[in-house]
C-alpha cells in the first residue's frame, strides 16, 4: 500500500500471545476494530479467552489529529505467514512483550529477528506490558537484549488497556520515523 498517496501512516503491532496487541488496538481505536478472534484451544490464560488468528485492524486518530492505520499480528507461530502480508507497507512496528512471562527476553530477540527478516529497515519500538503484576521484572536485562541487536530501539513499559499509555508508545514510534 502506498502510504504517501493515502497520506495516512500504517503501523503494525507484533509480539507473542498474550502481550496485549489486540487490547492495545482496542484502546486506541476510533471505530469498532476489525478482529479475528477465536477461542484459545488450550483454555483461557486468566481473563484472556481468545486469540487472534489473522489480524486486527483499526483506524486511530491521535489527540494531536494524526490519523493512523493500526494493524495487529497474531502471536501464534502457526500464523506466521500473516507477518509479511500485514507488515507490507507499514512505516514502523511496535513489538509488544508480556513482562510477566519468564521468557520475555527470548521473545524479544525472536520478534526483533522476525521483524528484521521481513524488513531490516523498519523502525521499531518495544513495549512491555503486565509489569504491574510482575514484582521482579528486570528492565535492565531486556534493554541489554535490545542493545545487542545493534539498533537504536527504545523500550517502554505500557499497559495496553490504557489508551494514554498506548498512544505514548505510538508517538515514540512516530518520533523515531524522523
Ligand atoms: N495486568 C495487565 N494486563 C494487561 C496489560 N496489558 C494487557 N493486559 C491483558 O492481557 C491480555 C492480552 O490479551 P490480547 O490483547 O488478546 O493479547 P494478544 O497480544 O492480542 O494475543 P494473541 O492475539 O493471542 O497473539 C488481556 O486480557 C488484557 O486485558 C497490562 O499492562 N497489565
Ligand atoms: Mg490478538
Amino acid at each position: 500500500m502506498d502510504n504517501n498517496r493515502l497520506n495516512t501512516l500504517k503501523l503494525v503491532i507484533a509480539g507473542p500471545v498474550g502481550a496485549g496487541k489486540t487490547t492495545a488496538i482496542r484502546s486506541l481505536a476510533d471505530m469498532e476494530p476489525v478482529s479475528t478472534e477465536m477461542a484459545l484451544t488450550d483454555g483461557a490464560m486468566g481473563e484472556k479467552t481468545t486469540t487472534t488468528v489473522a489480524l486486527d485492524f483499526s483506524t486511530v486518530l491521535l489527540d494531536d489529529g494524526t490519523p493512523l492505520l493500526v494493524y495487529g499480528l497474531p502471536g501464534q507461530e502457526r500464523f506466521d505467514h500473516m507477518r509479511p502480508i500485514v507488515i507490507s507497507g507499514a512505516v514502523g512496528v511496535i513489538v509488544l512483550l508480556d513482562g510477566s512471562d519468564a521468557k520475555v527476553t527470548t521473545d524479544c530477540e525472536h520478534w526483533l529477528d522476525a521483524v528484521r527478516s521481513i524488513d531490516p529497515t523498519l523502525p521499531v519500538v518495544v513495549g512491555v506490558t503486565k509489569t504491574d503484576t510482575t514484582a521482579n521484572f528486570h528492565m535492565g536485562q531486556l534493554r541489554e537484549v535490545v542493545q545487542r541487536s545493534g539498533l537504536p530501539i527504545p523500550v517502554f513499559t505500557v499497559d495496553a488497556r490504557d489508551r494514554e499509555q498506548t498512544a505514548h508508545l505510538v508517538r515514540a514510534l512516530l518520533v523515531s520515523l524522523g
